[in-house]
């Protein structure tokens, strides 16, 4: 049986990739003349803030013509940016059906953390206000590798006493679902399941998501 449940924040329990790719894309232009598309947001999704800027530097063909000074500046730029955006959350902005889905684990008693690349997790938790259900969150900076390294998820899953094999991890990234696999967990998907077609279960939206259809998937 399933011993606990670890989240992935943006693209499984809220939105903010729409936040990261709107001050990503005003800092890269004003910064590095280099304009990014959506094509590029999506190599974005789960990497840290600094791999990040790196994807960005290689698809503007800049590699190696930024300083390591320069480089942390725009991203701090950036994450100032970010930082303002998210300012205006509210639980209105939890995706469909997760609030709801949250609290059926609670009612069934599973242990939950958070596993987000995000420094900002925390400050998200609480103005979506899920802190009572999701206040076990993984300090990134505790973390060596970055997704698509499973370290991320094993320590959220340490942090709740739960088996790697009998833990349950959601992503909608496929780095994400790479490092779910790594650790040795059931990985459930959020999204196209073409594109995530590594993971042991796919819903195309949250709103799709359901407990006993995992609980099924889990033991068969
Ligand atoms: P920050 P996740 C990730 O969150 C985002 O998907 C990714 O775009 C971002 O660069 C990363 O967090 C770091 O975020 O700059 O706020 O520390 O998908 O792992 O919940
Ligand atoms: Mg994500």
């Amino acid at each position: 049986t399933i011993t606990g449940f670890v989240f992935d924040l943006d693209g499984v329990i809220t939105d903010t990739a729409k936040f990261h790719y709107q001050a990503w894309k005003e800092v890269a232009q004003e910064k590095l003349d280099i304009t990014i598309t959506p094509a590029v947001n999506e190599l974005l999704k789960g990497r840290s803030r600094m791999d990040s800027l790196e994807e960005i530097i290689k698809f503007g063909h800049q590699e190696g013509q930024h300083t390591l000074a320069e480089k942390e500046a725009i991203a701090t730029e950036k994450n100032d940016r970010y930082k303002q955006l998210i300012q205006t959350m509210t639980p209105a902005d939890i995706l469909p059906g997760m609030g709801e889905f949250l609290q059926e684990l609670a009612d069934h008693h599973y242990p939950m953390s958070v596993a987000s690349a995000s420094f900002n997790a925390p400050f998200i938790i609480k103005r979506l206000k899920l802190e009572d259900l999701l206040g076990k969150i993984v300090d990134p900076a505790s973390v060596k590798h970055g997704k698509p390294a499973p370290d991320i998820f094993e320590v959220a899953a340490d942090q709740i006493d739960s088996p790697y094999a009998t833990t349950v991890g959601f992503e909608d990234a496929t780095a994400g679902i790479s490092g779910i696999n790594d650790a040795g967990m059931f990985s459930v998907g959020i999204g196209d399941p073409t594109i995530l077609d590594e993971a042991d279960l796919v819903f195309a939206s949250t709103a799709d998501v359901s407990l006993s259809a995992i609980e099924q998937a889990f033991a068969s």
